[in-house]
């Protein structure tokens, strides 16, 4: 398609202005069709950035290696450039955003010399659902267009739904490598060294000026950028929520459904627990969303979650037809491979594939790699955040109301983390606000090599801290807010907090996680139901040491464990919280925040005192 056959005045006055900036050697309209697919694709073929993948192996499927220096969310280089600096908050880095906008302007000026803008006009949200949000991703790059058409729905019929004066989010890309007459990127993958890198936001104007990097949610904006750190933003003013989550829909063998969402920080599990194949009979669980969920009331008063992408860019390392077959055959065909390593007949390999590697493989920075299992310091052949992008459509397990435009109302919200001691495995919130407690106060452990100075926890509230559009205070106070916005208390999701991760001294998982999570999810929806054996207790409620069936492996003494209330970790946790982190927030913190801290303390130090008049099982 053309600019020309655009009706939105708007919209053009902005393509020809960035384009006259910019300088790219064409502008492309994106109709989102698959020949259109088909022939961006190509380009990146015969740029040397892609490579086609076996078609007997991976129909229509391609490889690509990204720079070393572009291979994740670069958070040191995210910026929210409000007004104010408070109204960024604790969690980001801020910048003046006039003095942001003047820095960016320089790098973008003539940034896309030889090459192609690519306009995509892209909805979150399924096409025409009065909760989805229309966003205009400009960009040099085929790699991302590539990537945009499967994560989101792009093209004609949204350029339609935004007729001629709709309102978009502006979101500008660049790989910020201008090419000079004649040249070509060479097979090398383009992008800009690391100091230049900027994933900018402006949330007042709903604005996204991202620079310098090709990969993920740096540069798939409609990703973390927008369905995020720009939707937490007109959440707040709109009174709803726009969540790191995944959403799934369990059936009991009554084929009676509840659906669940849960937000774990990024690489802790959301993609397999959306995917999960209980291994408790008759149960079965079907996907939503992997990642991102936006939730808001429907007419009768329950919360609705709507799934905002089309595809999945999922971790690849360690997805195996064991771990996540849904996952392996949402990804046969028609996927992008992003930092994986190559086999002598051009199919994909992985560290945690399940089988060894076939042979001499190509590693993801290009260079031979031959699987030496003694060799215990060998380097990986795949990059450990190496990603598949699939279109949803094609995961066996997919819900038939994962596009339903008003969403599906919710029963449960989980919040968990990697916590190898102290966090149970699971434990229920009282209440909303005990609830928003829980997940403020999120965190995963870190290993003794990372740098985290302190308490050895980073803590990431609601799997959100990098993508808090706002400051992070006063999206506690909004998630309060809307709990207190319910027709009835009782219309509300009940909230949990699971704990997938915890470990034996040795360093042994204590809980097998995966398809056993189920198991998890069986007492959850119990609880939903107001059936499940609980127990009282200083932290929360918790199921019975008999309530969830044990999976193969796990004994008696270990279940003991993981549902054990550790009273002298709480307290540490406690403590933590009190000094180190809720401190970070000032007084925007939230007053019942610290008023639930309080209260959990008081009932630690009384079951520590042997008063507890609840739980003390032990
Ligand atoms: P993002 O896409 O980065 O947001 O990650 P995610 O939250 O979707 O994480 P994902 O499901 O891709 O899992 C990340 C890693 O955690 C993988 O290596 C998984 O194998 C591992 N993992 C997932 N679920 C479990 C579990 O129940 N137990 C254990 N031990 N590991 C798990
Ligand atoms: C995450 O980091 O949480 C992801 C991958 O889901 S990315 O899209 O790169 O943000
Ligand atoms: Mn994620």
């Amino acid at each position: 398609m053309k600019v020309s056959d655009i009706k939105h005045p708007g919209l053009v006055a902005w393509i020809r202005e960035v384009s006259d900036y910019c300088t790219p050697d064409s502008v492309y309209v994106m109709d989102g069709s698959v020949d259109e697919y088909d022939a961006i694709m190509q380009k990146s073929v015969e740029n040397g950035i892609a490579i086609p993948l076996n078609p007997e192996k991976k129909p229509n499927s391609f490889l690509f290696r990204s720079d070393p220096s572009d291979v994740a969310r670069v958070e040191k280089r995210t910026f929210i450039a409000s007004a104010k600096q408070e109204d960024a908050g604790p969690t980001n880095n801020w910048i003046d955003p006039v003095e942001l906008k003047k820095t960016l302007k320089d790098l973008y000026r003539g940034c896309m010399k030889g090459r192609t803008m690519y306009v995509i006009v892209f909805s979150m949200g399924p096409v025409g659902s009065e909760f989805s949000k229309i966003g205009v991703e400009l960009t040099d790059s085929e790699y991302v267009a590539c990537n945009m058409f499967i994560m989101t729905r792009v093209g004609r019929k949204v350029i339609e739904e935004l007729g001629t004066d709709g309102f978009f989010i502006h979101c500008l890309h660049s790989v910020g490598k201008p090419l000079a007459d004649g040249e070509t990127d060479g097979g090398k993958w383009p992008c800009a060294p690391m100091e230049k890198k900027y994933i900018a936001h402006f949330p007042e104007t709903r604005e996204i000026w991202s620079f310098g990097s090709g990969y993920g949610g740096n540069a798939l904006l409609g990703k973390k950028c927008l369905a995020l750190r720009i939707a937490t933003v007109m959440a707040r003013d709109e009174g709803w929520l726009a969540e790191h989550m995944l959403i799934l829909k369990i059936t009991n063998p009554e084929g009676r459904s509840r659906y669940i969402t849960a937000a774990f920080p990024s690489a802790c599990g959301k993609t397999n627990l959306a995917m999960l194949i209980p291994t408790i009979p008759g149960w079965t669980v079907h996907t939503l969303s992997d990642d991102i969920a936006w939730l808001r009331y429907g007419k009768d008063g329950r919360l609705y979650a709507m799934s905002v992408e089309a595809g999945f860019f999922g971790v690849v390392p360690g997805t195996s037809m064991k771990s996540n077959p849904n996952a392996m055959l949402a990804a046969q065909k028609n996927t992008i491979y992003t930092n994986v390593a190559l086999t002598e007949d051009k199919d994909v390999w992985w560290e945690g594939i399940g089988y060894d590697a076939p042979g001499k493989l190509i590693d993801w920075q290009g260079n031979e790699w031959i699987q030496n299992k003694a060799d215990k310091d060998q380097k990986p052949s795949s990059h450990p955040n190496s990603r598949f992008t699939a279109p949803a459509s094609q995961c066996p397990c997919i819900s038939d109301d994962w596009e339903d435009p008003r969403g599906v109302p919710v029963s449960a919200i989980l919040f968990g983390g990697r916590r190898p001691s102290t966090i149970p495995l699971v434990h229920m919130a009282r209440s909303w606000t005990h609830g928003t407690f829980l997940g403020s106060i999120v965190g995963s452990e870190i290993t003794a090599a990372t740098l985290d100075a302190g308490s050895g926890i980073r803590r990431d509230p609601m799997a959100m801290k990098p993508f808090i559009g706002y400051n992070a205070g006063d999206y506690f106070n909004h998630w309060l807010k809307v709990g207190a916005a319910a027709k009835s208390q009782d219309l509300l999701p009940k909230i949990f907090y699971v704990n997938w991760f915890r470990k034996t001294p040795e360093g042994k998982w204590l809980w097998p996680g995966y398809g056993e999570n189920s198991r998890v999810l069986k007492w959850i929806f119990e609880c939903c139901d107001g059936v499940a054996k609980t127990v009282d207790t200083p932290i929360g409620i918790m199921p019975t040491v008999d309530a969830i069936d044990r999976p193969e492996g796990v004994s008696e003494e270990d279940m003991k464990e993981l549902l054990n209330v550790d009273v002298d970790g709480w307290l540490k946790e406690v403590d933590d919280i009190r000094n180190n982190y809720y401190p970070t927030f000032g007084d925007r913190l939230p007053r019942q925040l610290s008023e639930t801290l309080d209260e959990l303390e008081q009932r630690l130090k009384k079951a520590k005192a042997g008063k507890c008049c609840c739980c003390c099982k032990k």
